[in-house]
């Protein structure tokens, strides 16, 4: 496979879901329209310029990150509630799990939440970090049910010189016991805008930046309502903010419970606490 399958954003959700599932990842074009992403860089541009780079090998030494980026921004709300990415991370992980209580066998549906946020810069210069899966996070095992489905959005073009996103199609559905090989992987290419969406099993890495100029990502992850979330986002969004969120990004923020019966305050729902800000 040379590249992904390109969506636009006003695709079948089916068709978007069957390719991820198929090939582990997708680019969505004009993911984010132009005065999101204008609003993105005015909020997030001074910080990162101001962030020192990451001190070692995995995250990149010519690499900057940028974290907490709900608390910067009220611009990643339409990242997060994108119709694709949300409605996909939907269909891919909130499936029906089986169990008895009692003589009773119920389905129960699981939430999904935000887990980690972050803009990664890679300067002229940085190599390529190793090929990973996310969900290692997780110490997922391969193949399995879906339990992340993440963003990143290019707020600067992504070419293969300047370190677009490398991703193996197709290694989603690979056992633990299988390495990931450089030669099977394919760049990113997309503009400023776009945004490709993978699953947590997928092998990928940061790729080498060969250019002159910086190349500039945010990304989300979506995970699984039962995992601990990557970033701790009730630290590292201050509770005024997250009041001030829309309710379904304050439940994709951690205030919600996830059936049947994780992460309740005072045995009632946890976004009452916000109501009382
Ligand atoms: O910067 C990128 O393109 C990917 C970074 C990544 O995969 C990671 O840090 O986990
Ligand atoms: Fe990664």
């Amino acid at each position: 496979m040379e590249e992904l399958t390109r969506f636009r954003p006003d695709a079948d959700l089916d068709s978007f879901v069957a390719a991820l599932e198929r090939d582990g990842g997708a680019v969505v074009e004009d993911f984010a329209d132009p005065e999101t992403l204008a609003a993105l860089w005015a909020d997030l541009g001074p910080p990162l310029d101001s962030t020192p780079y990451c001190g070692d090998w995995y995250n990149g030494t010519r690499t900057r990150r940028l974290s907490s980026l709900f608390a910067r921004t009220r611009h990643v709300v339409p990242l997060v509630t994108q119709p694709l990415y949300l409605g996909a991370a939907r269909a891919l992980m909130q499936r029906p799990v089986p169990m008895w209580i009692g003589r009773s066998q119920v389905d129960v549906t699981p939430s999904i939440q935000i887990s980690g946020t972050q803009v990664i810069q890679i300067d002229p210069g940085q190599g390529k970090q190793p090929l990973h899966r996310d969900d290692a996070l997780h110490l997922r095992r391969h193949p399995g049910p879906v339990s992340r489905l993440q963003m990143m959005l290019a707020m600067s073009d992504f070419t293969a010189e300047n370190g677009g996103t490398q991703v193996i199609p197709g290694s989603h559905l690979w056992d633990d016991d299988q390495a990931p090989d450089a030669s099977a992987s394919v760049p990113t290419r997309m503009r400023a805008g776009s945004a490709l969406v993978w699953e947590g099993g997928v092998y990928h890495n940061g790729g080498r930046n060969t250019s002159e100029e910086p190349r500039t990502g945010l990304t989300i992850a979506l995970d699984l309502g039962n995992l601990r979330q990557e970033e701790n986002q009730y630290l590292a969004v201050p509770r005024v903010i997250a009041a001030d969120l829309p309710e379904e990004v304050q439940r994709l923020l951690g205030y919600d419970r996830c059936p049947p019966g994780l992460g309740w305050l005072e045995m009632d729902d946890p976004r009452l606490a916000l109501d009382s800000d």
